[in-house]
C-alpha cells in the first residue's frame, strides 16, 4: 500500500461551473458583463459602493438557486476517506464545497456568505443584502463589504496554503485559468517542492506548461474519477 500522502488542491471558477454559476474569463462570464475595475478592486468600491453591493448581493442571492454537482461531492469524498492530508484550496466565493460535503475549506479570495466591518474589521458570516447598509453585528457602524478580496488586497490564509505547498507532493489545480496570483504561482511552489503536478480543467490554463500531466475535460467528469484512482492506490 503507498504510505500516506500530503495532497494540496486548488479550485476555481469551473468546478462551479456545471452548477450553473458563470466563470470569469470564459466567453460569456462575468467580466465579460461587468468591468473588473468597476466591481473587483477596492478603487472601484470607493467610487461606486451600490454598483459593487448589488453586483455580490445579486451573486449571494444566486447561490439559493444552485447546487454542488458532482466535482464538489467527489473532492468531499477524497476529503473523507484519504489517510493521508489533503488541503482545499478554493478561489471560489461560493459555498458549493462546504454544501458538497467538504471539511475543512480554505477560501482565499473570501465567501460570498461572509461581510466584512471596514469600520473594525470584524468577519461576520452574512447571508442577506448590503445594499441597505445593514450595522456591523459586533460595532454597529454601517459600514459592511463584501468580504472577498480585490484586485490589489492580499488573499486569506496564504501562510497556511505556502506551509502546506511546501511539504506537499500531489499538487491538483482543478477548474482555473492560471490568470490571477499568487494562485496561479502555487504550481511552481509545488514543483518546487518535489510535487507531482495536475491540472484538470476544461481548457489548458495559463500555466499548464509548469504541470507534469494535464487532463481535459468536465470537472463532473475528470476530478471523481481522479478521486477514485487516488482512492483505490
Ligand atoms: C472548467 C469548466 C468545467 C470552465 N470543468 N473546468 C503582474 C504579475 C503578477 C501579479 C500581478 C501583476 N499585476 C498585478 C498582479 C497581482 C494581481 C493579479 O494576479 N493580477 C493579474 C490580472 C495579473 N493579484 C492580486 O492583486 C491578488 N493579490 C495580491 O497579489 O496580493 C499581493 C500578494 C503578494 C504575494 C503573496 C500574496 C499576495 C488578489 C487577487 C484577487 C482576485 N479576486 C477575484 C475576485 C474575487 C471576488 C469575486 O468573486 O468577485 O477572484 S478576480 C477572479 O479571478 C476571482 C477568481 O477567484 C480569480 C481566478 O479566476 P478563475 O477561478 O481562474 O476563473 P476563470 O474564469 O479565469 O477561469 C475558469 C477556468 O475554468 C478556465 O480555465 C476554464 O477552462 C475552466 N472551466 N468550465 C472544468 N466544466
Amino acid at each position: 500500500m503507498a504510505p500516506p500522502r500530503n495532497i494540496v488542491i486548488l479550485t476555481g471558477a469551473g468546478i462551479s461551473a456545471e452548477s450553473g454559476i458563470d466563470t470569469f474569463r470564459s466567453a460569456g462570464g462575468l467580466w465579460e458583463q461587468h468591468r473588473v475595475e468597476d466591481v473587483a478592486t477596492p478603487e472601484g468600491f470607493a467610487r461606486d459602493p451600490d454598483l459593487v453591493l448589488g453586483f455580490y448581493d445579486m451573486r449571494r442571492a444566486a447561490l439559493a438557486d444552485v447546487a454542488p454537482n458532482a466535482a464538489h461531492r467527489a473532492l468531499a469524498r477524497l476529503q473523507a476517506a484519504y489517510s493521508g492530508e489533503v488541503l482545499l484550496v478554493t478561489q471560489n466565493v461560493d459555498d458549493l464545497h462546504e454544501r458538497g460535503g467538504a471539511g475543512q475549506v480554505l477560501h482565499m479570495h473570501g465567501e460570498l456568505k461572509s461581510a466584512l466591518c471596514t469600520a473594525c474589521g470584524t468577519r461576520s458570516r452574512w447571508d442577506r443584502a448590503l445594499i441597505e447598509r445593514p450595522p456591523c453585528p459586533v460595532c454597529a457602524a454601517p459600514m459592511l463589504r463584501p468580504d472577498v478580496v480585490w484586485f490589489g488586497e492580499m488573499p486569506y490564509e496564504m501562510g497556511r496554503i505556502y506551509q502546506a505547498l511546501e511539504v506537499c507532493d500531489l499538487f491538483v489545480s482543478i477548474g482555473t485559468s492560471g490568470a490571477v496570483y499568487p494562485a496561479a504561482g502555487f504550481v511552481q511552489e509545488a514543483r518546487a517542492a518535489g510535487a507531482h503536478c495536475l491540472e484538470l480543467n476544461l481548457e489548458p490554463s495559463e500555466g499548464s506548461h509548469l504541470f507534469h500531466e494535464t487532463r481535459l475535460g468536465p470537472a463532473s467528469v475528470l476530478v471523481p474519477e481522479w478521486v477514485d484512482e487516488v482512492l483505490a492506490c
